[in-house]
This record gives C-alpha cells, sequence and structure tokens, in this order.
C-alpha cells in the first residue's frame, strides 16, 4: 500500500534519478550527434562547419588492420632525416597526395575540405551530448586529446594512402622537440633520427605545392628560425591573437627554453595519469572552455606554443588542419604521448571505461563511416605502424640545474 502513496512514489523518482546521475558513461559520437550539428564558437569566434546532418550509408564498428607478423610495421619517420633520393620520392608523393585531396569535391567527405572541417566542428562545440540542449563536445582540452587526434591523423593518412595508390606510403613527423643534433657518425646506426627538428620542415613551405599554407606567421617561412617551445599555454587566449615571440633569443637560450619545458612538463608537472593526459570528462560535463581548464601538459605547453608559432591558420582549434603542416605536428604529438608512457612507472593511461569507451565517428579512406572507441587507438603497432627512433635525450636528460645562456 505505501507505494501508492504519491509521496513515497515522488521519493523512489528522485532517488532513482540521483542515483542515475552519479553513474557516469563516456562520450558518444552518433548519427543523432551528426544531426544536431549546430554552429559552433571558440573564444566567442563563431564556426559554421557542420558536415552534412544526414550520414550517407553504414555506420561501420572500426576494427584494427590485420597484420602480418612476417611483414616488418610501417614507419612513420622523422621528417628532418630523410635525405637524398627518399626525400626526393617522399615530397614528391606528400605533395601529390594534398593536390588529389584538394581537387576532391566538398561532397566528398574525403576532400581536404571536409577532412579539416570534421575537425573543426569536434572542436568548437558545434557536436551536442545526445540527449542534451547545450552540453557541447569538444575534443581537446581534456583526456580525450591524444586517442582522438591519433585517430584523426590515422584515418587522414589513409585517405592519402588511397589516393596515392600507395598502403606503404606513411605521414612522417616533424620532432620539432629535438633540440640537439649529434655527431654525424653517431647519427642513424641503429636507424633513429639525431638530427636536430627545430626547424619548419621545408616541404610544406613550397609556395607552388599543395602542402602551403600562406596563412601563416612570418616566423614559419624563416628556415633560420628555430621553433619555440616556451610559450605558457594557459595565457592563450584568441581575442589577443597570435602572442609575441621573443626575437632577440640566441640558439643556445632557445634549445635551453625547449629543453626545459619539455622536461618539466614531461617529467616534473607530468608525472600522473590526469596531469599528463588532461581532465577526466564525460557524458554530462560541459565542455571544458579555455586551455588552463583541463588540458594535459603536453596539449597546455608545447602543442599550444606551437600552434601560436606557426600561427596564422595553426592558431585557431577550428581552422588549425588547414595548414597540412598539422599533420605530420601531430603525428610527433602522437609519438611523444609514447614516449611519455615509457618515462616512468606512473606515467600511464587512464583505466576508466568512460575514457576507454569514448566513442567517435570519422570517415575512412573508402568515405565509409567508422565508429571507433579510444581502447582501438591506444597502440601505434597494433595499427600497423611504428616510429622511427629519435633523440629525445636533449630534454628527457635535461639538467634543469644549468645555468641559461648568456647572449
Ligand atoms: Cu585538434
Amino acid at each position: 500500500m505505501a507505494f501508492r502513496s504519491p509521496m513515497v512514489l515522488l521519493g523512489l523518482f528522485l532517488l532513482c534519478r540521483m542515483l542515475s546521475n552519479v553513474q557516469s558513461a563516456p562520450i558518444k559520437i552518433t548519427r543523432e550527434t551528426f544531426r544536431e550539428c549546430r554552429r559552433g564558437q571558440w573564444a566567442g569566434i563563431p564556426a559554421d562547419c557542420c558536415p552534412p546532418k544526414t550520414i550517407d550509408g553504414p555506420i561501420i564498428d572500426f576494427s584494427p588492420p590485420k597484420l602480418n607478423p612476417s611483414k616488418p610495421l610501417r614507419v612513420r619517420k622523422a621528417l628532418q632525416c630523410l635525405s637524398g633520393k627518399e626525400l626526393r620520392t617522399y615530397t614528391k608523393k606528400l605533395q601529390k597526395g594534398y593536390r588529389l585531396m584538394r581537387a576532391l569535391p566538398d561532397t566528398d567527405p574525403r576532400s581536404y575540405a571536409r577532412q579539416y572541417g570534421i575537425h573543426c566542428a569536434y572542436a568548437t562545440g558545434s557536436f551536442i551530448q545526445d540527449g542534451s540542449n547545450n552540453l557541447t563536445i569538444d575534443v581537446h582540452v581534456g583526456w580525450y586529446f591524444h586517442p582522438w587526434h591519433r585517430a584523426y591523423v590515422y584515418f587522414h593518412e589513409k585517405i592519402l594512402q588511397k589516393l596515392l595508390n600507395d598502403t606503404e606510403f606513411s605521414l612522417h613527423y616533424w620532432n620539432y622537440d629535438n633540440t640537439n643534433s649529434l655527431d654525424k657518425n653517431e647519427a642513424l646506426h641503429d636507424g633513429g633520427c639525431y638530427k636536430s627538428g627545430l626547424y619548419f620542415p621545408p616541404m610544406y613551405n613550397d609556395p607552388t605545392k599543395a602542402t602551403f599554407q600562406w596563412n601563416r606567421s612570418e616566423r614559419a617561412f624563416d628556415p633560420k628560425r628555430p621553433a619555440d617551445l616556451a610559450f605558457d599555454g594557459t595565457r592563450y587566449n584568441i581575442s589577443l591573437g597570435p602572442p609575441s615571440f621573443p626575437d632577440n633569443l640566441t640558439l643556445a637560450q632557445i634549445i635551453w627554453r625547449n629543453n626545459e619545458l619539455m622536461h618539466r612538463t614531461f617529467l616534473t608537472w607530468g608525472n600522473s595519469t590526469i596531469a599528463f593526459m588532461g581532465k577526466e570528462y564525460r557524458e554530462g560535463d560541459p565542455q571544458a572552455l579555455g586551455i588552463a581548464n583541463g588540458a594535459g601538459m603536453q596539449e597546455k605547453y608545447s602543442h599550444t606554443s606551437m600552434h601560436c608559432y606557426v600561427g596564422g591558420k595553426m592558431f585557431e582549434p577550428k581552422s588549425a588542419p588547414e595548414d597540412p603542416v598539422f599533420f605530420p605536428f601531430h603525428a610527433n604529438l602522437e609519438r611523444l604521448w609514447d614516449v611519455w608512457l615509457s618515462l616512468g612507472d606512473d606515467h600511464r593511461n587512464p583505466t576508466s571505461s568512460d575514457w576507454l569507451d569514448g566513442e567517435f565517428l570519422l570517415w575512412d579512406e573508402n568515405a565509409v563511416m567508422n565508429r571507433f572507441r579510444v581502447r582501438d587507438f591506444l597502440s601505434a603497432e597494433a595499427l600497423g605502424y611504428t616510429y622511427q627512433k629519435a633523440n629525445v635525450d636533449s630534454w628527457v636528460n635535461f639538467d634543469t640545474s644549468s645555468p641559461y645562456p648568456e647572449s
């Protein structure tokens, strides 16, 4: 009889609501998310980048490629260690791939415009959490940052492979973090890359080629200007425009700053899962607005610094991949995620199913929509590729008590 009392029923209802709120769930992107896509914004700047509201055709569950154990993994190499014929062949292929990608019509989800457009939708709160009116989604500023971008680069690379009709094509990486060129005789003896990656990769700086983007800062056009990682991402503010970088530093000072920053963010401040991977972010949580409000150490510092440093399209989340250099840059961020995992016992990925089961949609090389989960993108090797080893000693073993070089 007691259950018939309206007050008891109301109490039970409220209790159930409370319990269901306690239960967490991962972010999931669905057909419905696309249907509900709307005008987004970042720091008050509007972004109109929704993909078509209706996803044509099926959505397939992503499955990692079936690998032949006797075949060596494909290797993403460090751009600055390519030389001779290999460099010439790679540059030609890369530029051809982007030429073909740019030539696809916007109706094709593999076209370059649609490739950078989908990043914009995932970066500007254009997608709304299912069942919500106002909770927007961003794959930045939080713990989905690394796996989502690995998947994004993966599918982008697959599309280039398909356009080039070459399944061995790799998006090589820009290891801007390596400040140290070792002696030539030491280089490459174990297949590793020991040349400094401080300078903008030249194959992305030819104005006659499809890998070029005119909208960059002057710094990016100066082949002698070393990358500066030391901008503090917590000061990132779109409405103030790109930050200025000091013009008067010596190379030795830039190198000191970069090594110190990498060491601090990966080994001192970044010594726990949340500190490095970023804030936990689940269904029901508001999108974290602003880098300072939950980005992990790599995202917050060296990553943001490089976006500002290259500037132009790269400066804003909504337009960053309109500059093709975004991809070798992000390939390096992904490599550095693996480096971080190897640097200490406390360096572990999140184990929560809310992270592992985070679910997203991206088109593949056949223009078919793939549903993938974070857990599918934890290992480059399982996806069929690996990274050429590159020197990280210059910042891993950096002596933080070493004096800042004099001018
Ligand atoms: Cu991004």
